[in-house]
């Protein structure tokens, strides 16, 4: 795998050039100063320093507070503290095109400078922990493939800027084969000119590889003690690093995300993002964000979370224990599913998993992919977050797999093209990793299981009508109404449980009424919160019944696409009766 990248390395060093800068001109001496005093010249000349003297003598602890830039700049100065930046007029215009090459505007982007100040947001009490002096040292991967100039080197000069150089062994730009033209000898040439090449080193991919090999290409480059990865387009906060460090330094096994903030991607604005965090998922294999559960081995606001899932992209391992955990799955493409994998490996391999409170990293949050799904196979517009994720199920989820399966009946058909498996099978006999089960059982105990958590579930129908209790074509996120349609057999619109707790129940949001709900009540999808307003009564062949206000779910007079709503029950009205097939399976 070596003969296929480039390994970059800049002729001109730094001193060099600074050499040059005091020849060519007295009036240059202002310039000097400036520089001096300014990041680029003091990261890089203190990077190089760092890398002998890491480690040498002085034991004992210190405060993470780490900031060379954000005292120095004119607050004024677009998108200074993280502000946001409002264009108007012609420049508004050319930045809502641009905006669908990019997905993020890159106008107030560019407008804003690469090493502009954010907001210390973390929680006061990070300020007062302290941190061992004899830290591991760190490997920053950053993965791009067609990522815009400003948006990048932002991401290397807030690492720069924030990381102690004594930790900070090197950030590795990690380039998956981008073909836009800034990023080819000119990204070159300002590395060269700004920074150390020991400790910012370009690697090149000759193909394409996907985010999920990409990352792997940049482990394989790196040589600190501990990997940390982030995605192209974040900004590190201050003091970032050494709550990751100390935590890995005293777990070796376990797997770190910094507290993910939000650069907004309209107006580039640093914001907290609702603070802390941790993950889920949903059973078509999808990361969710959670709010953080309590946890009684949690003590104080800056302890670690510990997180069934992670999202992704900003993450740290220590290096040689990412690669016996199994690094990533190389039969993986382009985008998706790696996370979950990455997760449900760790946990059930004997690691952990958690988000570190003081540890805060922007990311600009994109709502589309400013490139292609063309699959290493050269196939177009793959659906790789659906065959990447078919991957880990077949291995990680044991029988649990039907339930991604039920999303996703056409993958289960052809569950025989996703590519070899024995090498991941193989992984998880050698590191003797528990089952999924366990993961379920001990990870995430409150995980709602669609087919073992209920007293019934599957496509509920109403003899009289002859329909189904559906979503129609609604995401229950917007808690909308529910109504009922032809029944689909297995159909993930018409798939609800009756959970033991007596909820009508989708995964996360279930089957709500008032308790005030009169003849012609509506039912509502709302995110599950075990109260009152979501009991309901079944038996088969019976009335489903609202247990507060004692009104049944109704069919009478509704056709194809009607709401469903409640009436008075009345035990001869077969309108009222219903049954669930329990037919989820593929
Ligand atoms: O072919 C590619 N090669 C790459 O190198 C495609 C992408 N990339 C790079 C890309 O330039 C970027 O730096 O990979 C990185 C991630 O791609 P994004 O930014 O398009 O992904 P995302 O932020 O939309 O998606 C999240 O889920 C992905 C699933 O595969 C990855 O794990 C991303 O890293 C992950 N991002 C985060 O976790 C950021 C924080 C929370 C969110 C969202
Ligand atoms: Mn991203």
């Amino acid at each position: 795998s070596h003969a296929r990248r480039k390994i970059f390395l800049p002729r001109i060093t730094l001193s060099r050039l600074l050499g040059l800068v005091i020849l060519l001109s007295a009036a240059c001496a202002f310039i000097l100063l400036a520089g001096l005093l300014d990041a680029p010249i003091r990261g890089s000349s203190g990077h190089s320093a760092a890398v002998g003297e890491r480690r040498g003598g002085s034991r004992g602890k210190r405060y993470a507070d780490y900031q060379v830039r954000s005292d120095k700049v004119e607050a004024s100065a677009p998108g200074e503290n993280g502000a946001g930046v409002m264009l108007r007029g012609e420049e508004l215009n050319r930045s809502e095109i641009l905006f669908k090459k990019e997905a993020f505007n890159i106008i107030a982007s560019d407008m804003i400078s690469l090493q502009r100040s954010i907001p210390d947001i973390r929680d006061p009490k990070c300020k007062e922990l302290q941190y061992d002096v004899d830290l591991p040292s760190a490997s920053v991967v950053i993965i791009f493939h067609n990522e815009a100039w400003s948006s990048l080197l932002r991401t290397v000069w807030s690492v720069l800027n924030r990381s102690p150089p004594e930790y900070l062994r090197e950030i590795i730009l990690l380039d998956d084969k981008s073909d836009r033209e800034e990023l080819g000898e000119k990204l070159e040439k300002y590395l060269a000119e700004n920074f150390d090449p020991n400790v910012v080193r370009l690697v090149r991919c000759k193909e394409r590889q996907g985010l999920i090999s990409a990352r792997v290409r940049g482990a394989e480059a790196a040589v600190g003690d501990v990997l940390i990865f982030l995605d192209s387009h974040c900004e590190a906060n201050v003091g970032w690093l050494e709550p990751l460090l100390q935590r890995i330094k005293d777990n070796p096994k376990h797997m770190l995300c910094p507290n993910v903030d939000a650069i907004n991607d309209k107006s580039m604005s640093y914001s907290l993002n609702g603070g802390s965090a941790s993950g889920a998922f949903t059973w078509s294999l999808h990361f969710t964000w959670e709010s953080v559960k309590d946890d009684p081995r949690r003590k104080l606001s800056t302890d670690p979370i510990r997180s069934p899932t992670m999202a992704g992209g900003l993450f740290a391992a220590g290096r040689k224990w990412f690669f016996e955990v199994g690094a990533y799955d190389p039969g993986m493409d382009v985008w998706g599913g790696e996370n979950l994998e990455i997760s449900f490996r760790v946990w059930m391999c004997h690691g952990a998993l958690e988000f570190i409170p003081c540890s805060r990293v922007g990311h600009i949050f994109r709502s589309s992919h400013p490139y292609t799904f063309t699959g290493r196979d050269g196939v177009k517009n793959k659906d790789t977050h659906g065959i990447n994720s078919a991957r880990l199920a077949e291995v990680w989820m044991d029988d649990y797999k039907r339930l991604f399966y039920f999303h996703r009946q056409e993958l289960y058909k052809q569950r025989d093209q996703l590519g070899d498996l024995t090498e991941r099978k193989a992984l998880r006999e050698k590191l003797k990793c528990n089952n999924f089960k366990w993961y379920l059982d001990n990870v995430i105990p409150e995980k709602f299981i669609p087919d073992e958590d209920v007293q019934v579930y599957g496509q509920a129908k109403n003899p009289q009508s002859g329909l189904c209790l559906d979503m129609l074509g609604k995401d229950e996120k917007n808690i909308l109404n529910i109504g009922v349609y032809g029944c689909q057999g297995k159909s993930t619109a018409q798939m609800f449980s009756l959970s033991k707790a007596g909820e009508i129940r989708r995964e996360e949001y279930c089957a709500d009424v008032s308790a005030h709900a009169t003849d012609g009540s509506h039912v509502k999808m709302y995110p599950c919160h075990g109260k009152e307003t979501q009991k309901w009564t079944f038996v088969q062949d019976g009335q489903i019944k609202h247990t507060e206000s004692g009104m049944c779910m109704d069919a009478v007079g509704l056709k194809n696409g009607d709401d469903i709503k409640v009436y008075k029950c009345d035990d001869s009205a077969v309108s009222q009766k219903w049954n669930f097939d329990h037919s989820m399976y593929v």
